[in-house]
């Protein structure tokens, strides 16, 4: 009867040890809401769950769409990481209490550049990656259309490229609010919207995601895209025929950046993932997507083919301010109200 016993009970605590590392195993999952190219968004979600056996549900959307979702889900929090997009929406997040704060281990290795973030919110954002504004064009379609080459912002009003200019939709996309507020910093308020409502009489679409007007160039169905020069040294490298311009006034840039959501159901899960994430090795196989951004660790292998920023004229462009929840909001609903609904 004793060694039944023994039997019996041994095997009720295996089978309980079993349950107990089941129910461990199952909930070894993250959920990442991602702002960097799909490709680049897919490698990361994948290359984690492979080598941490963490199960990650990725969902891809542009910076301004993520922020507006984190915001309408406050109240029961879906997402875990929110990794890249430009920086301004994630120091909105912060700032709106939507992201929570997080002293990785692995901010020893980052650029100085990538640590203000962190450092003017707490630690609840940090810098992933950085790149410089400007446009692209199409060579082909540009001689085609008989069209000068353009080289500065103030090009872009030019009455000739009417219906030649594509940019993204600054309250969905990161990049084009890095735009406007770009334009804003550059020429001041009033010129800045000055500028916009030019411009728009040359836009021929405003897309929702912002590297979508060179992806256009590229296939032929644009001529120019206001996009971050990386994206379009991506275009050109992968064969087609796209020249990249940083525009001859100066140009804004962004920080890219990751943040930990306020509420984060798995957060063990989120902080492995976010230190993983600034490791030099995981950073340099943005090389692997072409994306040609300068990452955050100092060890990240970089491409010569990436744009220099060190030779680019960059603005000193004001996080504190273009980054806050006020400004951000009261430049977008001016847009909305004073350029979008111009005709064209
Ligand atoms: O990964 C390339 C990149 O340009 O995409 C991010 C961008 O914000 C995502 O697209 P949206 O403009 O549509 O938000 C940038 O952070 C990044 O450099």
């Amino acid at each position: 009867m004793k060694t039944i016993a023994k039997i019996t009970l041994g095997f009720a605590i295996a089978l309980s040890a079993t349950s107990v590392t089941m129910t461990f195993a199952s909930a070894q999952k993250l959920t990442l809401y991602c702002s960097a190219q799909e490709d680049w968004c897919q490698l990361m979600a994948k290359g984690f769950e492979a080598e941490t056996g963490i199960k990650v549900n990725m969902t891809r959307k542009s910076s301004g769409e993520t922020f507006a979702q984190i915001k309408s889900e406050e109240a029961n929090p879906k997402g875990d990481v929110w990794w890249g997009g430009t920086g301004d929406p994630h120091l909105q997040a912060a700032e709106e209490d939507l992201s929570q704060p997080y002293d990785s281990p692995m901010q020893g290795e980052l650029n100085d550049w990538a640590l203000m973030p962190a450092k003017s919110t707490g630690n609840k954002t940090i810098g992933i990656y950085s790149g410089a504004l400007g446009y692209g064009y199409n060579e082909d379609l540009l001689k085609k259309a008989n069209l000068p080459v353009p080289a500065c912002w103030k090009d872009l009003l030019k009455p000739e490229y009417k219906g030649h200019v594509q940019m993204a939709n600054p309250n969905s996309s990161g990049t084009a609010y890095t735009t406007l507020a770009t334009i804003v910093q550059l020429f001041g308020e009033d010129e800045g919207f000055e500028f916009m409502k030019k411009l728009h009489v040359n836009i021929n679409q405003y897309t929702k995601s912002g590297s979508a007007p060179i992806k256009a160039a590229g296939r032929g169905e644009n001529t120019i895209g206001i996009v971050f020069m990386h994206d379009a040294v991506k275009q050109a490298v992968s064969g087609f025929p796209i020249k990249v311009v940083a525009p001859c006034e100066g140009t804004g840039y962004e920080i890219g950046s990751m943040s930990i959501i306020k509420g984060a159901r798995n957060l063990d899960e989120a902080k492995k993932f976010y230190d993983w994430a600034l490791t030099a090795d995981v950073q340099s196989r943005a090389l692997e997507v072409k994306a040609f951004q300068v990452m955050s660790n100092k060890g990240a292998k970089s491409s010569p083919s990436a744009p220099d920023l060190a030779s680019i004229k960059l603005i000193d462009y004001d996080f504190k301010k273009y980054g806050s929840s006020d400004e951000r909001k009261r430049l977008l609903k001016k847009w909305d109200e004073e350029v979008s609904v111009l005709p064209q």
